[in-house]
């Protein structure tokens, strides 16, 4: 046998795939000490210290190091220094720009190629299928759930990633999703040669030096983000945006809590602490750990009598979860506080309650429609220290795009659009581009929540699904039951946004509003959901909350929505309160579940809305629903789903089989 002393027993040849969980003896530390700055090789430290750095993430570093081969390592410690430095550095290059109209904030226009997260590239590495998808019918696509096998994946990585960096700095960004040290935190390190990445990672997770106090014994979440454009460029580098969009790759693989990024420099592609971790790798831990990791807001609602409750709500992709969760009520005496708006890390604690904590720490919202008429909480967070993606700006340095038509200062004014050509309104084309976003710091936002950083979250009260559905779903129902809830979850659809790469519209499932995001086999997910519901031995009795479904986006036959929504929904929100206070008394039982009564839900001062539209649940509507959604679980579910929601299932078709 070799001696344990030979390096190479201890660190295998090069490999992309090579996981840095090894775990080490004290006799080995010297001889991977000097491993490590071998394979550092002449590479130079740009800034930090490197042996400051746990030894578990000097080992990371370096092996990563190695097969990227950057011309320079550079430790982020957080300090608004820093983000200054590299903010000059894009600006002289011309790849940010200051919007001179605001303290601090900046603009920046990708390559057009690049734009959006790309679900079709977007892949979970397990050893068996089935891990990742469920049984789907013969010769269905999963739609949950991207599976990639751990041999293509080696592959893959192996014709992108070496020598990748060559050229550029690699920066190494250790972040904390949740409060630093909080006891529903966790902590990655991103490896990334995006300066962009590192400013906007900077806004959207803690990055700080504390993490490495903080990482301890734990594991964290390697993340490693290249832009596929290693130096010398022999392509046109569009915008100052190095992307290299033909090769884009983002792989999970979940066991070893690693995620591979590789050619887009865009929001969630490259954000990896977003969904990639939040959402992907986060679903996995919590299924191991008994916790939830959703894709939902969070929100505090203090009724007129001062009592607060807190809320979740999952939504598909850009369907209003930013404004819902910065809601300006309509209705006086009302509050709303934003604890966070896209991502909820949830567990059941040791008094059965279900707390939340929102694991960013910015807003990463899509622009477009973004106004001081629909969000003018979201507005606030963003004068300042806010980095705008593919908006258009003004000649007077102010930011500008679809639905601010009537707030800006001139009407006339020359712009620049986001493809950089001049544009005024009313010029054929847009101003920005439908998924352009802002990338705001959470703290900015002046109805953020004071205890949105509680390291031990919020209780959640109720759990609000929600699409845009133009046809037959009323405004609100009520669920029967936590199964009941999961099911209707399960069935969620949506008309599709830009968000991603598809266009047209079309009414889309998206299950839980996790479609795009989903971590491990969707059937083994819904079990998970039932599970946590039951008590463990010797523990409080968990009370599950109450489970709504909404839809602000109901059209009449003109093709005109029968809801105000925005600040209205309020309304909606009074209801479902006085439902969890215990009042039984204003809803009608239906076969999707209950709908408020007419006049039970507060409509003064409301021009007259068609409330028989608005809350009807029509026969023919529910009834071919019921065949679709049969024959989407069957087909893409199959014998993955779990025999309480197949129950569901069932009992659902007879209520409408008999309306
Ligand atoms: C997002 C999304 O960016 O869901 O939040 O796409
Ligand atoms: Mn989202």
């Amino acid at each position: 046998m070799t001696s344990p002393r030979n390096p190479s027993m201890l660190v295998p040849p090069f490999s992309a795939t090579g996981s840095s969980l090894r775990q080490i003896s004290e006799d080995a530390f010297y001889v991977i000490n000097e491993v490590v700055t071998k394979r550092l090789g002449h590479m130079p430290i740009l800034k930090g210290d490197f042996h400051l750095l746990p030894m578990k993430v000097q080992r990371f570093v370096a092996e990563k190091a190695e097969l990227m081969r950057p011309r320079g390592i550079y430790i982020c410690d957080g300090t608004q220094h820093e983000a200054d430095e590299i903010i000059d550095k894009l600006v002289e290059r011309g790849m940010l720009s200051p919007l001179k109209a605001y303290e601090n904030n900046f603009i920046c226009r990708t390559d057009p190629k690049d734009v959006a997260r790309v679900e079709s590239k977007t892949w979970m590495v397990t050893p068996d299928k089935y891990q990742t998808v469920t049984h789907t019918a013969e010769g269905v696509e999963p739609i949950m759930g991207h599976w990639m096998p751990p041999e293509s994946f080696g592959t893959e990585l192996d014709s992108r990633f070496p020598g990748c960096m060559a050229g550029r700095i690699m920066y190494v960004v250790p972040f904390s999703m949740g409060p630093i040290g909080g006891p529903l935190s966790k902590i990655g390190i991103q490896l990334t040669d995006s300066n962009y990445v590192v400013l906007c990672m900077r806004i959207m997770t803690r990055v700080s030096p504390a993490v490495w106090d903080a990482l301890g014994d734990h594991d964290y979440v390697r993340c490693i983000h290249s832009v596929g454009l290693p130096r010398p460029v022999r392509v046109k580098v569009v915008n100052h945006w190095p992307c290299n969009p033909e090769r884009v790759i983002i792989a999970h693989r979940p066991a070893e809590r690693e995620i591979w990024s590789f050619g887009s420099g865009y929001g969630g592609n490259s954000l990896l602490g977003k969904k990639c971790f939040a959402l992907r790798i986060a679903s996995n831990i919590a299924r191991d750990e008994g916790w939830m990791a959703e894709h939902m807001l969070i929100m505090g609602v203090t009724n007129p009598e001062g009592h607060e409750r807190f809320i979740v709500a999952a939504f598909p992709s850009a369907c209003g979860k930013t404004n819902l969760a910065m809601l300006e009520p309509t209705v006086p005496g009302w509050k709303v506080r934003c604890v966070g708006d896209d991502i909820a890390w949830m567990k059941f604690g040791e008094d059965g309650q279900l707390y939340a904590i929102n694991p960013e720490n910015g807003f990463f919202g899509v622009a477009p429609g973004t106004s001081h008429k629909t969000n003018p909480m979201a507005m606030e967070s963003f004068q300042k220290n806010s980095i705008f993606t593919n908006v258009a700006e003004t000649v007077d340095g102010e930011y500008f795009w679809e639905g601010l038509e009537k707030e800006i200062k001139d009407p006339t004014v020359e712009m620049i659009n986001w493809l950089g050509e001049k544009w005024r309104i009313g010029d054929p084309g847009r101003a920005a581009h439908p998924n352009s976003r802002f990338t705001a710091p959470a703290s900015q936002c002046p109805i953020i929540h004071p205890d949105w950083e509680s390291p031990h979250g919020v209780p959640i009260d109720a759990i609000i699904f929600g699409g845009r559905r133009p046809d037959g779903v009323p405004l609100v129902f009520e669920t029967f039951s936590w199964l009941h809830g999961i099911f209707t979850g399960a069935c969620l659809k949506s008309e599709t946004t830009a968000a991603a790469e598809f266009t047209g519209k079309s009414i889309m499932h998206d299950p839980m509003a996790m479609r795009p995001f989903m971590g491990y086999n969707f059937g083994q997910y819904l079990q998970h959901w039932i599970d946590l519901s039951k008590t463990p031995e010797g523990h409080a009795p968990r009370k599950v909350p109450k489970i709504y479904h909404v839809n602000w986006f109901r059209l009449n036959k003109e093709g005109k929505f029968l809801w105000p929504g925005y600040g209205d929904n309020i309304r909606v929100i009074d209801w479902i309160i006085r439902r969890l206070d215990g009042d039984d008394s204003h809803a009608l039982k239906t076969p999707i579940g209950y709908v408020p009564t007419q006049g039970s839900i507060n409509m003064e001062g409301l021009p007259p809305v068609n409330w028989d539209e608005l809350v009807s649940v029509p026969k023919e509507y529910w009834q071919e629903d019921a065949k679709e959604v049969r024959k989407f679980l069957e087909s893409q579910v199959g014998i993955d789903l779990p025999a309480e929601i197949r129950h569901e299932l069932d009992e659902q078709e007879k209520r409408i089989g008999a309306m």
